[in-house]
C-alpha cells in the first residue's frame, strides 16, 4: 500500500502514550502525516497545544477539521479512512469499553504523577499515594481480565501497549504481569507497533 495522501497534523510529544494509540493507527493506515512535537506537556502556554484549552495532546488537525482527545481521534480516523473497522475502535461491547476505560485510567493516572513530579510537588501526599494505587490495581484487573486481548492486535492492544512502554520507559512502577508481558511482546513485534516505541 502507498502512503496515503492526507493534509494530517498530529501535535503530540514523541513520548505521550495518548498520542501514540493514534500514531499507531497513523503507521498501521499508512495515512501520510506531519507529527508536530508540542514541548514540554507541563507547560501551560495553550497556543502550544494547537488550541486544545485542556492543554493536552493530542490534537489532531485533518483540513478544516479539528479534533481533540485520542479516543475520538481514533474513532474520526476510522469513520473517515477506514470504515470498515479492521481494528475495533468503533465497538461498543460493555467488556472493552471496560478494558478501554482501566487502560486510560491508569494512563491517566501515570500523567499525574509523572507532572506533579516534574513540576516539583510531593508526590507522597494521599492523593498522590492514591493515584499510585489506581495503577498498582488497576494493571491487577488488566491481568486477570487478559483473556479479553485475544486475537488480531486490534485497538484495545494498541492502548496496552502503549500504556505498557510509557511504564517501562518512566520505571513508575514493577510490571511484573506475566499475561499482559505476553501480550505486549506479540505485539511489539509489528513494524507500525514498533514505530513509535518511546526512546
Ligand atoms: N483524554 C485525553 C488525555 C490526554 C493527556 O492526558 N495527554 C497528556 C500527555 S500523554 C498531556 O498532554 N498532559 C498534559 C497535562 O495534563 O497537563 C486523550 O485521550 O487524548
Amino acid at each position: 500500500m502507498t502512503a496515503h495522501e492526507t493534509s494530517l497534523k498530529l501535535y503530540c510529544t514523541p513520548r505521550s502514550h495518548f498520542s501514540r494509540k493514534v500514531r499507531i493507527l497513523l503507521d498501521a493506515w499508512k495515512l501520510g502525516h506531519e507529527l508536530v512535537d508540542i514541548g514540554n506537556v507541563a507547560d501551560d502556554a495553550s497556543k502550544e497545544f494547537a488550541g486544545n484549552p485542556l492543554m493536552k495532546v493530542p490534537t489532531l488537525v485533518d483540513g478544516d477539521i479539528w479534533l481533540i482527545d485520542s479516543d475520538h481521534i481514533a474513532q474520526y480516523l476510522t469513520l473517515t479512512y477506514h470504515p470498515g473497522d479492521p481494528f475495533n475502535v468503533l465497538l461498543k461491547k460493555p467488556e472493552l469499553l471496560n478494558l478501554r476505560a482501566v487502560m486510560n485510567g491508569i494512563m491517566a493516572a501515570e500523567v499525574e504523577l509523572l507532572l506533579a513530579k516534574r513540576t516539583g510537588t510531593d508526590i507522597s501526599q494521599p492523593r498522590y499515594q492514591k493515584l499510585q494505587k489506581t495503577i498498582a490495581q488497576g494493571l491487577d484487573w488488566l491481568e486477570q481480565n487478559a483473556g479479553l486481548f485475544a486475537g488480531p492486535p486490534d485497538y484495545q492492544d494498541f492502548h496496552l501497549v502503549c500504556l505498557w512502554d510509557h511504564l517501562a520507559f518512566y520505571k513508575l512502577v514493577k510490571l511484573s504481569y506475566r499475561h499482559l508481558a505476553a501480550r505486549v511482546t506479540e505485539l511489539s513485534s509489528l513494524p507500525y507497533v514498533k514505530a513509535s516505541r518511546p526512546a
